[in-house]
């Protein structure tokens, strides 16, 4: 695998997963695959799980490992072509990139969506920059659009968790105090599309997903009637996609956040959610807390997810 930024990079879905339980039930059966390389990690906002678990991941595989945080000691970066650079940025992003390709054999990269300029986010500007100039295998981290090591780490825990061939599965919006990317909503619904499950998305007037994303989700504006006979709720919080509110908070009503009266019209079904997350603005302290929620287990498959991902990049260096 030479890159990994989407859900087409991963191919087939049952073997991905069938490869994660086995590198689930013997972790460290590929260590010494990564002797001698090294992974980079490039984060331009912040992270805990992903920094963590991609570091175990490569660890797993016997990788030595560079954590850069680029706004933490680095050099301003520019990342516009053509700018003259009289301002506070020190270096362009044409010269560093190719010049931490220099350190390492891969590059993980996080790069948040501005969520000022829709065409800018959705160009993926960032992340296809390394791609093309790094001369590296890359990885998305989080880019502007997705989050493929998060949909992936998902996938997987639904696999273990689901009773059923083919579970119900809702994406729900809820409310949160700042504009989010649509990184994480986005890269789920790509996942949960490329299965046979019963998908449905659910989120006020206003939230709608760009259609590339949706595909042939169901869509449904009454979260209560979306949340009937679900085996798993997925929460999360966005800002709006379509024009003119690129970007903004529409709402932050907290009739959207997921309580325990909700999650009771469900085939008792399971919380999920990437994290971080916000106690009593996403979900209560009740449903997080209970038997149902499966969020640690889901943060637990970050590091298998990542090793997958980085033992398929090893193999094609
Ligand atoms: C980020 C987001 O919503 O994309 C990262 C989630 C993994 N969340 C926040 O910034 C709170
Ligand atoms: N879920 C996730 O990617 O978490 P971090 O932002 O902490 O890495």
């Amino acid at each position: 695998m030479k890159k990994f930024t989407d859900v087409h990079d991963i191919g087939d879905l049952r073997a991905a997963v069938a490869e994660a339980m086995n590198i689930k039930a013997d972790r460290f059966s590929f260590n010494t695959l990564g002797r001698n390389k090294t992974l980079m990690m490039i984060f331009f906002n912040s992270s805990l799980r992903t920094r963590l678990s991609t570091q175990k991941a490569a660890m797993n595989l016997g990788m030595n490992v560079i954590v850069l945080d680029v706004n933490q000691g680095a050099w301003k970066l520019e990342t516009e072509r053509g700018v003259i650079m009289d301002g506070d940025k020190s270096e362009h992003l044409l010269e560093a990139i190719p010049v931490m390709g220099c350190y390492c054999d891969v590059i993980g990269v996080r790069s948040f969506a501005g969520l000022k300029d829709k065409a800018e986010d959705y160009e993926e500007r960032i992340i296809n920059q390394f791609i093309k100039y790094s001369g590296r295998p890359v990885f998305s981290m989080e880019a502007a659009t997705r989050h493929p090591l998060q949909s992936f780490a998902d996938l997987i825990t639904i696999e273990e968790y689901k009773k059923t061939d083919r579970p119900k599965v809702v994406l729900s919006w809820a409310p949160h105090p700042k504009a989010l990317p649509q990184a994480v909503p986005n890269s789920f619904a790509e996942w949960m599309n490329a299965t046979d499950y019963d998908f449905v998305i659910t989120h006020p007037h206003g939230y709608e997903l760009a259609s590339e994303f949706v595909g042939n989700a169901r869509v449904e504006y009454d979260q209560r009637k979306a949340f009937e006979g679900a085996d798993f709720i997925y929460g999360k919080n966005w800002s709006a996609y379509a024009d003119p509110n690129y970007g903004k908070v529409l709402s932050t009503d907290r009739n959207w956040t997921i309580n325990a009266e909700k999650m009771a019209l469900t085939n008792n079904a399971y919380f999920m959610h990437c994290l971080p997350v916000r106690r009593n603005m996403i979900v209560t302290d009740e449903v997080i807390e209970s038997p149902q929620s499966i969020v640690i287990p889901e943060a637990a498959n970050r590091e298998i997810s990542a090793t997958v991902v980085l033992k398929r990049i090893l193999e094609s260096l």
